[in-house]
């Protein structure tokens, strides 16, 4: 089997907070491979297209608020099974829920606001992680 790729972000909500280090550390921990990182400050258009799927949905204009209210961090990262891999380490969507141990359930909390602030992004398939590296690598 190839080793998998998968786009991962730091969001603006664990950049502002200083945590990139700390989930850096943990998806370094875990043994992925680094193999490209920037810091992004996405344009509108480029968020269309990365949550095309979410268009209409009532979180979905202030999703893409959140994620231009400041940089993230993007992340190529590689591995066998890293997609889902990343997805665990991640934790569940709502931040509140989340278990413990993972990133969003040891750092994320509920804070009022019209969008899940959850800290990462993972890919979610093969398809998916092609299509976003494409949209923030390429
Ligand atoms: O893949 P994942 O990030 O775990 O969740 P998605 O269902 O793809 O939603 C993308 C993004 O939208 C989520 O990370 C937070 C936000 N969101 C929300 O604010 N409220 C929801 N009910 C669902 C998603
Ligand atoms: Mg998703």
């Amino acid at each position: 089997m190839a080793t998998e790729q998968t786009l991962v972000l730091v969001k603006p909500d664990g950049v502002a907070r200083g945590l990139t280090g700390a989930i850096l550390a943990r998806i370094e921990a875990k043994g992925y491979a680094l193999v490209d990182i920037r810091l992004v400050e996405p344009e509108r258009a480029l968020l269309e297209q990365h949550y095309a799927e979410h268009e209409g949905k009532p979180f979905y204009e202030p999703l893409l608020d959140f994620m231009m209210s400041g940089p993230s961090v993007a992340i190529r990262l590689a591995g066998n099974r890293v997609i889902e891999g990343f997805r665990s380490l991640a934790g569940t969507t709502d931040p509140t829920t989340a278990a413990p141990g993972t990133i969003r359930g040891d750092f994320g909390r509920d804070w009022g606001l019209a969008v899940q602030q959850n800290l990462v992004h993972g890919s979610d398939s093969p398809e998916s992680a092609a299509r976003e590296l494409g949209i923030w690598f390429d």
